[in-house]
C-alpha cells in the first residue's frame, strides 16, 4: 500500500523528504501521480483541491499538514468515515503568537501612522492609550488562540474572546455573544476556523459593531471576511488598520486593492507556518496509529466543521 502526498508548500521536497525519513519503509506517491488509486491507503495533504481525494477506495486515514482543515471538510467527495486529523504542533501555537503579539503591539502603538507619517517627514505624535485600557478581542479560542493570549496578558490589556462554547480561559472574558463581544473590540483578532457559521463572518453589519477606528488582524481565513466590507470600512474610517495575513484566493491576485491599501498590512500566509522535522515526527505517528489500527489523534469533527 502507499501513501498519497499532495503538498502546495514551495518547500513540499523538503516535507517529502522528512517524511521519507521518518518512514523508510513507505512507498509514497506525489499528487496529482495516484497511481493504481486501490494501492494508496492514507494521504498527507494540505488544502488540496476539491476532488483531489475522490475515487481512493482504501484510504484509511488523512492527515493535514497544517492547522487548518476547512477544504477537505468542505469537499464532498472525502468519504465522511475516513477520519482526518489536523496538525497539533506546540511550534505552530509558539509562530502564531508572535505572529498576533507583533501585529496586536504594531497596531497598539500606532507604528503604521508612524510608518506613513515618516514617508512625509512628519513629525508628530499621536495620542496614546495604555495597554490596561485597550480591548483586544479573539474571536475562536481554539489552542493557536490561547497561546496567543498566554503571550499577550502579561501587557495587561483587556482581553475578549468569543466562542461557541464559552468555555472559560484564564483571564479572559469569554462570551457566546458575539455583538457584545464586537462593540467592545478595539483590536479584533480572527483564529476561528471557516464553517458554514463563520464564512463571511465579518460582514458590514458586523464591522459596524466595532467601536469608530478599531484594527483587524485576521490570521484564520480569508473566507471570514467580506472583503469589500473590510475596504468600505477601512475608507470609512471605521477601522483605522488591519492586518491580513490569509485570503480568499491565495495568492491574493495582483489587482486586489488590499494591496494598495494604505491602512492594510499584508503577509503571505506566514502567522504559523508548519515547521518540517517537528511536523514531519507527528505527521508519521499518525500514520503508523492508522497501519496498527488505533485511532488517530487531534481528530476533526467533520460534522462540526473543525
Ligand atoms: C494551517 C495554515 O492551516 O497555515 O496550518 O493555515
Amino acid at each position: 500500500m502507499a501513501i498519497l502526498f499532495q503538498c502546495p508548500w514551495a518547500n513540499a521536497d523538503e516535507w517529502l523528504a522528512a517524511l521519507r525519513a521518518e518512514l523508510p519503509d513507505a512507498e509514497f506517491r506525489v499528487w496529482p501521480d495516484t497511481g493504481d488509486a486501490a494501492g494508496i491507503d492514507f494521504a498527507y495533504v494540505f488544502q488540496p483541491p476539491a476532488g483531489a481525494l475522490a475515487g481512493l477506495p482504501s484510504l484509511k486515514g488523512i492527515a493535514s499538514m497544517g492547522a487548518g482543515v476547512d477544504a477537505m471538510v468542505a469537499d464532498p467527495t472525502i468519504p465522511m468515515d475516513v477520519p482526518l486529523s489536523r496538525l497539533t504542533d506546540p511550534i505552530l501555537a509558539e509562530r502564531m503568537s508572535e505572529y498576533v503579539a507583533g501585529q496586536v503591539l504594531n497596531f497598539h502603538l500606532g507604528l503604521p501612522a508612524y510608518r506613513r507619517q515618516q514617508a512625509t517627514k512628519s513629525w508628530q505624535r499621536l495620542p496614546q492609550t495604555d495597554a490596561l485600557d485597550r480591548t483586544v478581542a479573539f474571536l475562536g479560542l481554539g489552542n493557536l488562540a490561547r497561546r496567543c493570549i498566554e503571550r499577550l496578558r502579561p501587557f495587561g490589556f483587556q482581553l475578549v474572546g468569543w466562542s461557541r462554547s464559552g468555555a472559560p480561559v484564564e483571564g479572559v472574558d469569554v462570551t457566546t455573544d458575539l455583538d457584545a463581544a464586537l462593540r467592545r473590540t478595539e483590536i479584533l483578532v480572527l483564529l476561528v476556523p471557516v464553517t458554514d457559521e463563520t464564512r463571511g463572518l465579518m460582514t458590514a453589519g458586523q464591522l459596524a459593531r466595532l467601536p469608530r477606528e478599531a484594527f483587524l488582524i485576521n490570521v484564520g481565513r480569508g473566507a471570514l471576511l467580506d472583503d469589500d466590507a473590510v475596504l468600505s470600512a477601512l475608507d470609512s474610517g471605521q477601522l483605522a488598520g488591519a492586518a491580513l495575513d490569509v485570503f480568499n484566493p491565495e495568492p491574493l491576485p495582483p489587482e486586489h486593492p488590499y494591496w494598495t491599501h494604505p491602512l492594510v498590512e499584508i503577509t503571505p500566509h506566514i502567522s504559523s507556518l508548519s515547521e518540517v522535522t517537528s511536523g514531519a515526527r507527528i505527521l508519521a505517528a499518525q500514520y503508523r496509529r492508522a497501519q496498527a489500527g488505533e485511532p488517530m489523534t487531534d481528530l476533526v469533527d467533520r460534522v462540526r466543521g473543525y
